[in-house]
């Protein structure tokens, strides 16, 4: 079932939250996420200004998301090995695509994932999603493991976000209005849970190329 965040404002427009969405996949989705990370590891990228991220991250698809001092950008090989990125396992399209109509984006397909992985304390400050090629395509964003909560905030960046608290199993698609507006993760509170430990792991679903 789909929910909209602010049904009575028109403030935010763009975002779909479906609580459980992927909670049948669940054990399915982490055991790719590991095939995944076989292939190319995860790794903590710097930013352009030098700081380590608290996210561990990796990829899967045509292209990659990378970080360094060049800056941030999508790379069809991954500077670690200099190999191609790993396939993008079939259950994840499938969710993905499911996803993104399910949130009013039938037809999407995702050409890449990102993959993060939060342990206690990681989290990932306030962003826009603008590295990819095309911004008809949405954001599909799926939550495993432990919980987090999720920051939504607008256009600009000083806008006070909302705080959406996401359990493993929930998907978030946004898209057009809201395709640039800033997100964030608030740091990751110490947990276990039966399929990650002691880890949140997202998928960020994107059409990049
Ligand atoms: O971990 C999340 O839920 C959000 C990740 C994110 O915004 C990103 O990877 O760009
Ligand atoms: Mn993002």
């Amino acid at each position: 079932m789909s929910q909209d965040l602010f049904p009575d404002t028109l403030a935010l427009p763009g975002l779909t939250y479906l609580p459980g969405f992927a909670l049948g996949d669940e054990a399915d989705l982490v055991r790719a996420v590991l095939d995944v990370a076989q292939g190319a590891a995860f790794r903590r990228m710097k930013t352009p200004g030098g700081r380590e991220m608290s996210a561990a991250m990796t990829n899967c698809g045509a292209a990659g998301w990378v970080s360094d001092a060049k800056g941030y950008r999508y790379a069809r090989l991954d500077p670690l090995s200099g190999a191609p990125w790993p396939e993008m396992p079939a259950i994840f399209r499938a969710l993905a695509e499911r996803a993104a109509a399910a949130g009013g984006f039938a037809g999407f397909t995702p050409d890449m994932a990102l993959i993060n992985r939060y342990e206690p304390g990681a989290g990932m400050s306030l962003h826009q999603d603008i590295d990819e090629q095309d911004f008809s395509a949405p954001i599909v964003s799926v939550s495993l493991g432990l919980p987090a909560v999720f920051l939504w905030g607008g256009l600009s960046r000083a806008e006070k976000p909302a705080r959406l608290p996401l359990n493993s199993g929930d998907v978030l698609v946004w898209g057009g209005v809201a395709r640039k507006f800033f997100h964030g993760i608030a740091p990751v509170k110490a947990g276990a849970h039966s399929l990650t430990g002691t880890a949140r792991l997202n998928l960020t679903f994107r059409r990049a190329l």
